[in-house]
């Protein structure tokens, strides 16, 4: 019987094969390879970025800060929910996290190493507001001053978001959070607070990360804080909510920033991709993308819930007047997308006209078991956000990868993985840009591991390399990337 060929027989022969082309020795057709070729780098001039392309990373304030109690801090659902046991993978907590809160001046020369011209970070509401409303404690706000400071010192631009899921923690004991709309005002308030104190510095203020994701994983699955599993209706209200929040927050911003500052926010847009590019795929796609974003991006931009989705929720569907409705499509200057990961939709004859193919066992994905690898999400999400809506200004405010992260036997992380990654993925958005999409940033989600919600700090997403024991910060493989990335301006 022929012996079976093992992954680790193939190995071998690939191994064998690298090691001889690297030292220059003869191919197996018996030739020497041509030597010009070899050492110069392709032509990458052909994948430029437009100028002034701006290139960041982003972390958020739970995720980084640590000091949870520190300066008059209150507790928000996060810290609740992380200290109630069985909630996050091995009970992990942001109580330090990456010590970001002492530690930034550092931090800021990491981005600094890496070349960036900006840096995403988010504002703790309850280092603002402890108790969400009420009284402010000034030396909360004090953090994000200093931190403002050190990154203009460095040439650095701050992006700031203002509700990256803490929410205080008194909010949802006493109103229930976003199901109430006490919570909507009360984040309009704080919002104003802050516009006030930090648009002389910062340009770029995003409201809310996600909803897609907070709202849903902490309301509907209960899988994030601050995990509830609410029925139908009420979850519709709770969404409803949040985006109204958002609105009334974009009023306040406006009606107390300086001269200068532009608003928008950040949303996990579900990027629809249409399984082949024919016209008939592309406009499923295309329709798919505003109905599976009906009760976010949808409704923030046209003003209006999709027919759909109000037929289909029925007598669960959200109560809203139509001021409520001009407030949450408040004109923004420009939109952030996450974008991790794509659906692919084809056309079908259903009365929708799309379907969601789903993912075939086989397909593959980064550490996370979410985050399936599909390049074209970075192409089609901006593409469809300028061609739907209309938006004029686009910026990626997250896309990145976790991936197993082993320090290798001279303490760095050959992340060969998250390279693959980046690269296909900044290819497609290059093909965006190229085409005229109109997009301004890019921001690589994350300058460093850090706490990873429910998955605590076992799903590392960083840049660079973060030993929890010492806090010693280790750019990884991939930070050479990017680094390179930047300075050519174009897909390295
Ligand atoms: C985003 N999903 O969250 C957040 O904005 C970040 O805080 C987070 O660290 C990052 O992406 C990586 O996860 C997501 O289940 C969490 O599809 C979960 C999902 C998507 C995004």
């Amino acid at each position: 019987m022929p012996k079976r060929v093992t992954r680790r027989d193939f190995a071998k022969v690939a191994g064998a094969a690298a090691i001889g082309a690297s030292a220059g020795s003869t191919t197996f057709a018996g030739r020497a390879p041509r030597q010009t070729a070899g050492s110069r780098p392709p032509q990458t001039a052909t994948r430029p970025f437009p100028d002034r392309f701006l290139w960041g990373t982003a972390t958020a304030s739970y995720q980084v800060e640590g000091a949870a109690t520190e300066d008059g801090r209150g507790p928000s659902i996060w810290d609740t929910f992380s200290h109630t046991p069985g909630k996050v993978v091995n009970n992990a907590t942001g109580d330090v996290a990456d010590d970001h809160y002492h530690r930034y001046k550092q931090d800021v020369q990491l981005m600094k190493a890496l070349g960036v011209k900006t840096y995403r970070f988010s504002i703790a509401w309850p280092r603002v507001f402890p108790q969400g409303d009420g009284v402010p404690n000034p030396k909360g706000l004090d953090f994000y001053n200093r931190l403002v400071d050190e990154l203009l010192a460095n040439g650095i631009e701050p992006f700031a978001t203002l509700y990256h899921w803490d929410l205080p923690q008194s909010l949802q004991a006493r109103v229930g959070g976003w199901e109430s709309q006490d919570t909507s005002h009360a984040f309009a308030n704080y919002t104003g607070y802050v516009t006030k104190r930090l648009t002389d510095r910062v340009k770029h203020i995003f409201t809310i990360n996600e909803f897609g994701a907070f709202v849903e994983l902490g309301y509907r699955l209960g899988i994030h804080a601050p995990g509830l599993k609410l029925p139908p209706g009420r979850f519709n209200q709770t969404r409803h909510n949040a985006v109204l929040g958002h609105g009334l927050a974009v009023q306040a911003i406006r009606a107390r920033a300086k001269p200068g500052a532009k608003v928008g926010l950040a949303e996990n847009l579900a990027v629809c991709a249409p399984i082949i590019e024919t016209a008939e795929h592309i406009e499923a796609a295309t329709r798919a993308t505003r109905e599976l974003n009906a009760q976010y991006m949808t409704v923030i931009q046209e003003g209006r819930y999709t027919d759909l989705y109000l037929k289909t929720a029925g007598s669960d569907a959200p109560r809203f007047t139509a001021a409520e409705l001009k407030t949450i499509s408040s004109l923004l200057d420009f939109v952030g997308i996450n974008i991790y990961t794509p659906l692919y939709v084809r056309a079908d004859s259903s009365p929708q006209g799309f379907q969601v193919v789903p993912h075939p066992k086989s397909f593959p994905h980064m550490a996370s078991f979410w985050l399936f690898v599909g390049p074209e999400a970075l192409y089609w999400g901006p593409r469809h956000v300028a061609t739907i809506w209309n938006v004029k200004d686009i910026y990626i405010t997250e896309n990145g990868c976790s991936s197993s992260d082993v320090p290798a036997g001279d303490g760095r992380v050959y992340d060969t993985d998250r390279i693959m990654y980046l690269r296909n993925y900044l290819t497609q958005l290059q093909r965006a840009t190229s085409e005229g999409v109109p997009v301004r940033g890019y921001f690589l989600w994350s300058l460093m591991d850090n706490f990873e919600w429910a998955d605590g700090y076992t799903n590392r997403f960083g840049l660079n390399y973060v030993d929890y024991q010492t806090q010693t910060r280790t750019p990884k493989l991939s930070a050479d990337f990017y680094k390179e990335v930047i300075a050519r301006n174009a897909v390295a």
